[in-house]
C-alpha cells in the first residue's frame, strides 16, 4: 500500500527536508512504495536546497482526498469494442464479474457488457460473431469521474443496484472499474506525518487516511489512534534533528544528498543555531551531517538565505530603489533606503557598488545625503551604508563597524528609530 510522508500546509524547509529524508529511511528499511510530498509549493529557498544537492524537487500536492480514480480495480479488464462478441463474452466469464467496460476504438466509454442486455440476441439465437459495439449495451448505470471524491459519491455508489462502476477521464475515455466493494475496503493509501501532528495544519483531506507514524518537534494535539502507532517527538530545534537521529538508531548512514538536505532543515528551523528553541542535539546532529555531506552548514545556510536575498538577485541601483524614501527636513532632502537581507556577508561585498550608486543618486536628485539601512529581521539588527554631508554623519550615534558601515543593533524600523536620529542631528 502506497504511504505519504508530508510536512505542514506552507511547507518550509524543516518540512519538506524532513519528508524527503525519512520517506528515504522507510525506504531503506524496507518499506514499499513510500513517497515524499509536500502540502503546497515549496519555497523558493527550499528549491534552492533540492537543486544544490541535484537531488528531484518533492512532489507538491494540493490534498490528499481519496479519489475515484485511488479505487480503481486493475484486474477488472476493459473490452474493446471491435472486439467480437463471442470472444468478449469469453474475457466476462474469465474475469468472473457480472459486467465489464467497454471503450470504442478512441477509448471513450460506450457501455458496459452485461449478459442480461444480451438476452435478446441469446434468444433468437443471433450470430454472436458480430462486433461487441453493434450489441446492445448497459447504459444507465452511474458513471464516475476519476478525479470525484470518493467521500463525495460514496452514498450513491451504495444505494445504487450496480456492483460496478465504470470510471472516465475529464475527455470521457475509460479509466476502468470501481467495485461496490471498494468502498468498504481499506483507504487506498496511509500516511507519515513530519513536522507538525496538527489536523489543521496538515494537507487537507488528512482526515480521510490513516496517519502510520508522526515524527515532530511541535506541541501534540494528535487525536487518539484506532491502533497503535509510530510516534517520535522531542524537544528539539529541528524536525530533521530527529530524522538525522532515527537514521542513526537505526545504524543507517544517510546518503551525501541527504545529509545536506538535512542540515538545511536544520539551519533553517534553528537560524543557524542562533535561535533560542536550539538544543545540543541539534548541534551534534547536524556535526554528523557536515561529516557525510562535506558541507558546512553555514555555507548551506548562506546559499539558502541569499536566494530571496535583493542583493543577490538586483544589481545595486534597483536594489536601492526598490524601496527609497525621500524626505525634506529642516531645509535638507534626503533619502533612505532600507532592504531585508538575513545576513551582512552579501552587503559587505557590495559595498563599493552600492555607495558609487548612491553617490550618483544624491548628485542626480540634488540631495544632501543619502543612507541605506539594511536590516537583520531574524537577529533583529540593522547596518547603516552613508553617504553625502559629513555633519549628519558626525551627529548620529552609530558606533562604525570594521567595514565601514554603521552598526545599529537592536533598531529594525527605519521610521521609528532611524529617522528621528536623522532629524535630531539636523537639528
Ligand atoms: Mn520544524
Amino acid at each position: 500500500m502506497k504511504t505519504y510522508v508530508c510536512g505542514h500546509r506552507n511547507p518550509d524547509t524543516d518540512s519538506v527536508a524532513s519528508a524527503y529524508a525519512l520517506a528515504d529511511l522507510r525506504r531503506r528499511l524496507g518499506m514499499q512504495d513510500v513517497e515524499a510530498v509536500c502540502a503546497g509549493r515549496m519555497s523558493a529557498r527550499t528549491k534552492w536546497v533540492f537543486d544544490h544537492f541535484s537531488l528531484q524537487p518533492v512532489r507538491a500536492v494540493r490534498d490528499v482526498y481519496i479519489r475515484v480514480r485511488d479505487l480503481v480495480e486493475p484486474r477488472v479488464p476493459m473490452i474493446n469494442a471491435d472486439m467480437t462478441l463471442v470472444e468478449a463474452l469469453g474475457r466476462l466469464e474469465a474475469s468472473g464479474e457480472s459486467s465489464l467496460p467497454v471503450r470504442d476504438s478512441k477509448g471513450m466509454f460506450c457501455g458496459m457488457l452485461s449478459p442480461a442486455k444480451l438476452l435478446s440476441l441469446f434468444i433468437s439465437k443471433a450470430d454472436l460473431s458480430i462486433p461487441v459495439g453493434r450489441a446492445p449495451l448497459h447504459k444507465c448505470g452511474l458513471v464516475l469521474a476519476e478525479s470525484e471524491r470518493v467521500h463525495d459519491i460514496r452514498a450513491a455508489c451504495i444505494r445504487s443496484a450496480h456492483n460496478h462502476f465504470p470510471v472516465v477521464d475529464d475527455a470521457g475515455r475509460l479509466v476502468g472499474t470501481v467495485l461496490k466493494s471498494a468502498f468498504a475496503g481499506e483507504p487506498p493509501y496511509r500516511m507519515i506525518l513530519v513536522d507538525h501532528n496538527e489536523l489543521e495544519q496538515g494537507v487537507p483531506g488528512l482526515e480521510e487516511v490513516p496517519v502510520i507514524e508522526v515524527v515532530d518537534h511541535h506541541r501534540i494535539a494528535f487525536a487518539p489512534t484506532r491502533a497503535p502507532i509510530r510516534y517520535t517527538a522531542d524537544v528539539v530545534g529541528s524536525t530533521c534533528t530527529l530524522v538525522a537521529r532515527m537514521y542513526r538508531a537505526a545504524g543507517e548512514r544517510p546518503r551525501r544528498e541527504t545529509a545536506g538536505v538535512l542540515i538545511a532543515g536544520i539551519v533553517a528551523d534553528t537560524l543557524l543555531f542562533q535561535s533560542p528553541t536550539t538544543t545540543d542535539e541539534d548541534r551534534l546532529m547536524c556535526a554528523w551531517l557536515e561529516k557525510i555531506c562535506g558541507e558546512r552548514a553555514a555555507s548551506i545556510m548562506e546559499g539558502m538565505m541569499a536566494v530571496d536575498s535583493p542583493l543577490a538577485s538586483m544589481g545595486a541601483k534597483e536594489a536601492l530603489a526598490s524601496d527609497a524614501k525621500l524626505y525634506t527636513e529642516c531645509g535638507k532632502r534626503f533619502m533612505l533606503a532600507q532592504l531585508e537581507e538575513t545576513h551582512f556577508a552579501l552587503f559587505h561585498r557590495h559595498l563599493a557598488g552600492l555607495a558609487e550608486e548612491m553617490d550618483r543618486t544624491i548628485s542626480s536628485a540634488g540631495l544632501d545625503f543619502m543612507a541605506l539601512m539594511v536590516t537583520d529581521p531574524v537577529r533583529g539588527n540593522s547596518e547603516l551604508l552613508y553617504r553625502g554631508d559629513r555633519a549628519v554623519l558626525r551627529a548620529l550615534p552609530y558606533r562604525k563597524g570594521p567595514d565601514g558601515t554603521l552598526l545599529m543593533p537592536g533598531v529594525l524600523s527605519r521610521k521609528k528609530q532611524l529617522l528621528p536620529e536623522i532629524v535630531g542631528s539636523l537639528s
